[in-house]
């Protein structure tokens, strides 16, 4: 394949991007995916938009207690997606990627049992909402704090590498998570042992209210590579086939045995943090508007509708189709049930201790 022979610049002063902002194509090497393939991640992006609207929906109808909004991080999610070898690689994702979740093949069915606390969730309605999990697909639990899944992925990567099982571990978290010193404990480790692992921020600009240049006096979280001394690349996250390409190349590198990449695919949230926050406090409206012009799924859409890939009506049907996906998984998670509270105790301890034994009993008599 062409792409074979290209190779992508760590450290640009401007941002990767393959996609223009009238949807032409601005790569210097011919584009190698089929019209299958880019209709796909068409359909995941509009897949993963319609997902966060059903779940804000969930919300208002209090069904379920939280969200983070995913929406304008669809490129940069669905690219990861479809730049690993799923179900093989394993993914360490933050509690934002739930496009990433849905286009890596997590059912629906899943996804919301997980939303809702029900049985359909393989978690077992343990943790929060938006933190699902899936061993069929490797994706590692979600964990609440921030950049705590940075050195499991390094953990997980370097044990790869030892075992030699050609897998790699892609670990995704926002701007805010590279403050944390998990983060570079993590990526410095997973460096040092030349650990098959790509590192993605998905960065938003944003961690909650405290903008990016609150956070560090980087230009850039693409910069910090050159710490560990590692490749860091810099990609316009609104632009699909440029996050693909990118993170596909990171991913084959980590593969070859040249050890990790930081990638930074810089993206914008459209909504609030989530469902508990208003960013109206702290964001002014127009920069979400100018934002909202740069929607990552137009962008897309006008690349395919000049390569005759693209029409009003085949959107119509997709759309319908997702819908329909969507409802049947809901449907499907609220009928499988509540989790019973005693599930609490289970898959802590291969044999359950007496004390645990105990409390469930006690818990059992009460309710
Ligand atoms: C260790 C830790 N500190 C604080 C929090 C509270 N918290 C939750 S999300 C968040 C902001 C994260 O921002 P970022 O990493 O940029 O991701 P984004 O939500 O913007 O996608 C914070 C501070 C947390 N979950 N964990």
């Amino acid at each position: 394949m062409v792409k074979d022979t290209h190779r992508f610049q760590p450290f640009t002063p401007e941002p990767i991007r393959l996609i223009g902002e009238r949807g032409e194509w601005l790569g210097d090497f011919p584009l190698d995916l089929d019209e299958a393939v880019l209709r796909r991640m068409y359909r995941d992006m509009l897949a993963a938009r319609m997902l966060d609207e059903r779940y804000t929906i969930l919300i208002r109808t209090g069904k379920t207690s939280f969200v983070a909004p995913s929406a304008g991080h669809e490129a940069a999610q669905v690219a990861i997606a479809h730049a690993v070898k799923r179900g093989f690689d394993w993914i360490f994702p933050y509690y934002r990627d739930h496009g990433l979740a849905l286009a890596l093949g997590i059912p629906p069915r899943e996804l919301f049992g997980q939303m809702l606390a029900t049985q359909a969730d393989p978690n077992k309605g343990r943790q929060m909402p938006e933190h699902p999990g899936s061993k069929a697909l490797h994706y590692f639990t979600v964990a609440s704090p921030i950049a705590s899944h940075v050195p499991p992925a390094a953990g997980a990567a370097i044990s790869m590498k030892l075992l030699r099982t050609g897998q790699v571990a892609v670990c995704t978290f926002g701007d805010g998570a590279t403050s944390e010193g998990d983060w570079y404990a993590g990526i410095n480790f997973a460096a040092v042992q030349g650990a098959p692992a790509v590192f993605v921020a998905e960065n938003n600009f944003y961690a909650i209210s405290v903008d990016y240049r609150h956070q560090t006096h980087s230009p850039t979280i693409a910069d910090k590579a050159h710490a560990f001394g590692i490749p860091g690349y810099l990609v316009d996250g609104m632009d699909v086939l440029a996050s693909y390409y990118v993170v596909k190349e990171a991913v084959e590198n980590a593969r070859l045995g040249k050890g990790p990449s930081l990638v930074e695919l810089r993206v914008y949230r459209y909504g609030p943090h989530s469902s508990a926050d208003d960013d109206s406090r702290y964001r002014p409206r127009e920069e979400v508007e100018a934002w909202r012009r740069k929607d990552p799924i137009l962008r897309f859409q006008r690349f395919l509708e000049a390569r005759g890939l693209w029409t009003l009506e085949w959107e119509e049907d997709l759309k319908e189709e997702i819908r329909a996906e969507l409802e049947r998984g809901l449907k499907e998670a609220e009928e499988a049930g509540e989790v019973p509270p005693g599930w609490m105790f289970e898959d802590v301890f291969a044999e359950m201790p007496w004390h645990l034994k105990r409390q469930k009993a006690l818990l059992e008599e009460e309710l």
